[in-house]
């Protein structure tokens, strides 16, 4: 069953003009050759387009019944929301043309910026759409890998991407740019982590989420390999928490014994990760092998419980209880099937009505959205979005803009687009 919307739509918000979609050249799709072409190549819950498998778990207790404001519905600026209800939504397509857009990161001067996994960082402005040149050498687009992660403050780009020179081995790393005024090109500044491991590309993560304090939380994969998630000498599935100079951010809440950069351990492939308003706590999604993708609450220096079998067996729970008494639990999963939940973001401000501080979960494999209801960290509701139920396929990331407006990426191959999604009124 569909979430309950509201029918009365008193005043609507300014009209949604289409600021100009502009396709782009083709994608650069990377320089890099594979690694560590042994490495398991695995279900590709993350590589493939289609797969289409909706595993949608619909409630119907997703607001209250009925439509229509509230009497008690706040006012703001001629625009009255029912919180009693999930706001209808306006879908606006803001970039398309596009190959695999991993991120997006709004500014607010109004300038989005959008990676490319192929190797394409780019900069869309006043309805025009220009790459940015960027410096990344060796970069090592292949599968799962490629350039992923995007995080902007000020004019410091922090982009995580899959690395491989020709003589070495390779890696995921961040490393910091400098962007130029007229976004023309973004110059390397700095290496921010390198090392985190990388096999063949599958399970890459590469989730980067700056703090209020300036630091910088990184969601990382296993690289498929079994021994990453509980090695704490390995950066891979885990999540990091560094300052901007790559130093550790907290080194006493690494777990005993472990690289003080990592935060928390035992996770497979890490690709989402939003702070939740009001608490500060960091929610983690993460992809299941066939069943149990999970959204975890992180706490410093704890295990959740990922440890695949030799051979990188994935015969195992996504938290291992009997293996791992400590380690944490979900507080949410997909069950069976997975649905390949990748980016997540708190919805703020008041015309998100009855999803107003929900968590907003993208999804590849379920080609859709799912919005979990939170009362603390126990998810009280669980609910679709009905505007992006297999109309775009699959998404992947989702960011929350100062406006409060939701950006969010679709992951389909080719004509993927940017999207910015916004209730109405
Ligand atoms: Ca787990």
């Amino acid at each position: 069953m569909r979430p309950v919307r509201a029918t009365a739509v008193l005043v609507l918000l300014g009209a949604l003009g289409v600021t100009g979609c502009s396709s782009t050249a083709t994608p650069d799709p990377g320089t890099g050759t594979t690694p560590d072409p042994s490495a398991s190549p695995g279900p590709a819950e993350d590589a493939t387009a289609g797969g289409g498998s909706d595993a949608a778990t619909d409630t119907d207790d997703a607001g209250t019944a009925g439509g229509g404001a509230t009497e008690d519905a706040p006012t703001t600026g001629g625009t009255t929301v029912d919180p009693a209800v999930p706001p209808e939504l306006d879908v606006e397509v803001v970039l398309d043309g596009l190959a695999i857009p991993w991120d997006v990161a709004p500014r607010p001067d109004g300038t989005v910026l959008v990676t490319e996994r192929g190797g394409r960082l780019l900069a869309h402005r006043d309805g025009r759409t220009q790459e940015v040149a960027t410096d990344l050498d060796h970069l090592f687009a292949s599968g799962e890998a490629g350039l992923m992660g995007l995080a902007v403050e000020e004019d410091t780009v922090y982009l995580c991407h899959a690395w491989a020179p020709p003589d070495g081995p390779g890696d995921v790393r961040v490393t910091a740019h400098t962007l130029t005024e007229d976004l023309t090109s973004a110059t390397l500044q700095d290496v921010v982590v390198d090392g985190i491991p990388l096999t063949s590309g599958r399970h890459s993560g590469c989730r980067l989420l700056l703090q209020d304090d300036g630091t910088l939380l990184v969601g990382t994969g296993d690289a498929a390999d079994e021994a990453n998630p509980q090695d704490l000498d390995s950066l891979g599935g885990k999540v990091l928490h560094v300052r901007t100079d790559g130093g550790a951010a907290d080194p006493a809440s690494a777990p005993p014994g472990a690289d003080p950069r990592i935060l928390t351990y035992g996770h497979r492939n890490v690709q989402g990760l939003a702070g939740q308003p009001g608490t500060g706590e960091i929610f983690s999604v993460e992809h299941g092998p066939a069943v149990d993708d999970e959204v975890n609450v992180l706490e410093p220096g704890a295990n959740y419980g990922w440890a695949p079998g030799p051979g990188y067996d994935e015969g195992v729970p996504m938290t291992d209880l009997e293996r791992f008494p400590d380690a944490v639990e979900a507080v949410w999963s997909s069950g069976d099937p997975t649905h390949a939940t990748s980016g997540a973001a708190f919805l703020e401000g008041e015309a998100w009505g009855a999803w107003e501080g929900a968590l907003a979960v993208a999804e590849l494999k379920g080609s859709g959205m799912t919005v979990l209801t939170l009362d603390g960290r126990e998810v009280v509701d669980e609910a679709r979005v009905p505007e992006l139920e297999g109309t775009y396929g699959r998404l992947r990331s989702v960011v929350l803009d100062d406006d409060g407006a939701l950006w969010v990426t679709t992951s389909n191959g080719s004509d993927d687009v940017v999207l910015r999604v916004t209730p109405r009124g």
